[in-house]
């Protein structure tokens, strides 16, 4: 009884956190453990953090950032007149990178939506000049292209009124301090509603911002289970830097490898067992920043890409559309030298999973049926020594040409001899044959 008791009152005092406040007992349907197994094979997604702070080219957090009241950001939508959006080029920018989903910012912490709100005013339809739907716009080329299109949605707000006790941020914003919590959550649900409905089939929802208030009850079990009864194959992932929530279908890290943490806020980013997901810039911001310059070279970007497959995870990777709707040119060329590399490797990368020797210093191994590819990212020696695969190696090639690479096994060890003139200073992709396929699952699957 004492026993009894004192679970009682933990599950009391834990309440708001315990991950049972999210849709307990989910079971996902075949639609979605089909879209998962998509979402797997995809591996290479196109991020887009596009909104009216792209006007002041300060980034995505410049209202909490410069502490800007409402009342002033306000000010920001009437200037925001993307002439120049063109999503035929948006799509086929992502295609030649050799992307297969994107996920873009239906509303970030702002509050601002960017797509026709009926729930709201405050969206691009009611406050630009531009007034046109510019997720409608892009989800029927995605749709006509096949792209799968996921939205972004920002669980905190830094403009609704009703998002009250505040968190951790959105204290500059000017608002009354007093709201009704739960009339947000329905707000929030609406405006799900809104975009489950009328955007065609959805590749999924891509939460943020539960960080704000993680001792706060943001009803999940509502929400999400409000999602997949619309739309059951659309996965819903969560970039709370924890262990994924009952009802989550993939797990998201924010620029870190899965397991690691530099980023400093994934500490307790436990691994699931769920499809994986890590998202990176390709400078060094999410919305437009005129002063970023600092792009990553094609060799970070393929390595990020290489990384995350050999971690079993997809890239997201991020471009922040100017306010007049261009790309600028310094992201559409590395994505185009991406795709480059991806149209001559793809093998390695695509439909494939991590693979059974993990991430090491020197690179990392993906596999997919009866081949493991060796990514050689850093190994300056001719003899690159590996613990043995779990099946007998029949032949060892290049990918490049096809080359045989001379190899040796003995109990513990697969010594690859590799030939230095062969050396790709990108990425020397190694092709092991084995006499069988190793059998992965999600649950077994090596990380
Ligand atoms: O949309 C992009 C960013 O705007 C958003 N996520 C990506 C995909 C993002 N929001 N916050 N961050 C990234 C990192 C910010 C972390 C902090 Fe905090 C917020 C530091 C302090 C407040 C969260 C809460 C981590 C520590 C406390």
């Amino acid at each position: 009884m004492r026993r009894v008791l004192s679970v009682l009152v933990g599950l009391l005092v834990l309440g708001g956190t315990l991950p049972s406040a999210a849709q307990e007992g989910y079971r996902p349907t075949p639609e979605n453990l089909e879209a998962r197994a998509w979402f797997r094979d995809a591996r290479f997604g196109l991020f887009i953090h596009w909104g009216v702070y792209s006007v002041l080219g300060r980034g995505e957090w410049v209202m909490q950032n410069e502490k800007i009241p409402i009342a002033e950001y306000e000010k920001l939508p009437p200037r925001f007149n993307p002439t120049e959006f063109d999503p035929t080029a948006w799509v086929a920018m992502a295609k030649a990178a050799g992307m297969r989903y994107i996920t873009i910012t239906s509303k970030h912490h702002d509050g601002f939506a960017m797509y026709d709100s009926k729930t709201s005013d405050y969206d691009i339809v009611d406050r630009t000049p531009y007034g046109k739907d510019v997720l409608k716009m892009l989800a029927e080329e995605c749709r006509k292209e096949g792209l799968k299109l996921f939205f972004y949605y920002s669980q905190l707000d830094w403009h609704h009124p009703d998002y009250f006790p505040r968190g951790r941020t959105g204290q500059w914003s000017g608002r009354p301090e007093a709201g009704e919590w739960d009339r947000y959550l329905d707000y929030m649900d609406a405006q799900l509603t809104e975009l489950l409905t009328g955007y065609g089939p959805l590749g999924g929802i891509w939460f943020d911002g539960w960080w704000d208030r993680p001792e706060a009850d943001w009803r999940l079990e509502r929400t999400y289970s409000l999602i997949h009864e619309l739309q059951p194959g659309a996965l819903i992932g969560s970039n709370h830097h924890r262990k994924p929530f009952p009802g989550e279908d993939f797990q998201m890290f924010e620029r870190d490898l899965p397991g690691h943490n530099t980023a400093g806020w994934n500490d307790q980013a436990e691994i699931g067992t769920l499809p994986l997901e890590m998202c990176e810039t390709i400078n060094r911001s999410w919305g437009y920043n005129a002063d970023d310059d600092r792009h990553k070279s094609l060799k970070e970007l393929v390595h990020l890409l290489v990384k995350a497959a050999g971690y079993d995870a997809n890239l997201l990777l991020n471009v922040g559309p100017k306010p007049d709707g261009t790309i600028q040119p310094q992201f559409v060329e590395r994505l185009r030298e991406v795709g480059d590399w991806l149209r001559r490797n793809g093998e390695s990368v695509y439909g494939t999973r991590g693979g059974p020797i993990p991430p090491r210093p020197w690179g990392v191994t993906t596999q997919e049926g009866r081949h493991v590819y060796v990514h050689v990212l850093d190994w300056p020696d001719k003899v690159l020594a590996l613990p043995r695969p779990p099946r007998p190696v029949r032949t060892a090639r290049y990918l490049a040409g096809g080359r045989e690479v001379p190899f040796s096994l003995d109990e513990d060890a697969l010594l690859l001899r590799l030939d230095p003139k062969a050396a790709d200073p990108i990425d020397t992709i190694v092709v092991l044959e084995l006499a069988d396929a190793i059998m992965t699952t999600p649950e077994t699957g090596p990380r």
